[in-house]
């Protein structure tokens, strides 16, 4: 699972402030169908039964794919479904009580908010971190942009650890996060609104580091 983490370039987020549950499906296909060979699914605020029946419908499509299947925030959940992954906040205490819950398997992920947050996290044991976000946005309402300057810097002292950049990426600002030093990012809102999101993904992993 560790290998085919550090394949993926493009990490896809299906998120239910921008998807509606019906579409929960379609959406996931079109994102596997572009490419994303990582998804998860971020539910926030909806009852955990709910989360429950939309990560079964999302798990599936991944697993048929050959895409790892993400699920945000609900370490119990994700053990008793068998996901690819779970990744947690900064809120969510000592990583070793989350690996306690998963098990050795399972791939842990961890949003980091500073170069002292992502250092910390993969000696903490996380798989992956999330960086950013680096633009202001509308998914992460309140939580301060941290630009694109310590990028370089991070990902060096990382090596091939899988570092994604997040946080208001879009066609027009991934040529700089790439300039930047970004060798893997995440994209929610921007990709979900796309008209065609299967063509979108396909074009930013053509840009994306191979
Ligand atoms: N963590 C940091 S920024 C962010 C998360 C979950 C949201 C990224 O979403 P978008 O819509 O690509 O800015």
């Amino acid at each position: 699972m560790r290998t085919e983490l550090l394949r993926c370039r493009l990490y896809g987020i299906v998120d239910t402030g921008y998807t509606a549950p019906a579409d929960i499906a379609s959406t996931t296909a079109a994102l596997l169908e572009g490419g994303v060979r990582i998804l998860q699914l971020r539910a926030k605020g909806l009852p955990l039964a709910q989360v429950a029946d939309m990560a079964r419908c999302m798990q599936p499509l991944c697993r048929a794919a050959g895409a790892l299947f993400v699920l945000n925030d609900y370490p119990e959940l994700a053990a008793e479904l068998g996901a690819d992954a779970v990744h947690v906040g900064q809120d969510a205490g000592p990583l070793a009580a989350v690996r306690r819950c998963v098990g050795e398997r399972m791939l842990i992920g961890r949003s980091t908010h500073s170069p002292e947050q992502a250092l910390a996290a993969r000696a903490e044991g996380a798989d992956y971190i999330g960086f950013g976000p680096l633009f202001p946005t509308g998914t992460k309402p309140g939580r301060a942009a941290i630009g694109l300057s310590d990028i370089a810097a991070v990902q060096a002292q990382l090596g091939d650890y899988p570092m994604f950049c997040i946080g208001g990426i879009n066609g027009r600002s991934l040529p700089l996060v790439l300039a930047a030093g970004a060798q893997r990012v995440v994209i929610v809102s921007w990709l979900l609104a796309q008209r065609d999101i299967a063509a979108a993904a396909r074009c930013v992993i053509a840009q994306l580091p191979h």
